[in-house]
């Protein structure tokens, strides 16, 4: 069913600060399901093919360098209207743009470390988790 998933990541900093379970009570509370979920970490070539997509933008050697930091929480969710729901529940990507009660507002640090992904489209989302789950891993 198109429209009903999107793919997160915890990033290193929420990892490190002891945020996996904050975060993911704040996730459960606004009704998502999680329907995958692993502790991980990247490689630099699995970095640098994820966020692809910016390897033009300056920040890119910085972002490659901040999410190989540490493990990252990758997880699956599911509710209607999961991608643009789950972008309102995350915030801007800069904390100091995000808006009240928001995770990034409560959890990011910056702008390069924002505690968590969100996918930006259903198409996105497929690609992302895919790329973070084999077939028999989502249910
Ligand atoms: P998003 O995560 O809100 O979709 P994107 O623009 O897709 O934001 O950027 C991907 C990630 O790259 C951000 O979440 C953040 O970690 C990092 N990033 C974006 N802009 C900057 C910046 O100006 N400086 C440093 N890192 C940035
Ligand atoms: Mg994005």
């Amino acid at each position: 069913m198109a429209g009903n998933r999107t793919f997160t990541m915890i990033k290193p900093d929420a990892v490190e600060s002891n945020n996996i379970g904050n975060i993911t009570q704040m996730i459960s509370d606004a009704g998502f399901k999680i329907k995958a979920m692993k502790l991980t970490q990247l490689t630099k070539g699995q970095a640098e093919e994820f966020y692809a997509v910016h390897n033009e933008r300056p920040f890119y050697g910085e972002l490659v360098e901040y999410m190989t930091s540490g493990p990252i929480v990758a997880a699956v969710l599911e509710k209607e209207n999961a991608v643009i729901d789950f972008r309102n529940l995350i915030g801007s990507t800069d904390p100091n743009e995000a808006e009240e009660g928001t995770i990034r507002k409560k959890y990011a640090e910056s702008k390069g470390r924002n505690a968590v992904h969100g996918s930006d489209s259903d198409e996105n989302a497929q690609i992302e988790s895919n790329f973070h789950f084999n077939e028999n891993e989502l249910i």
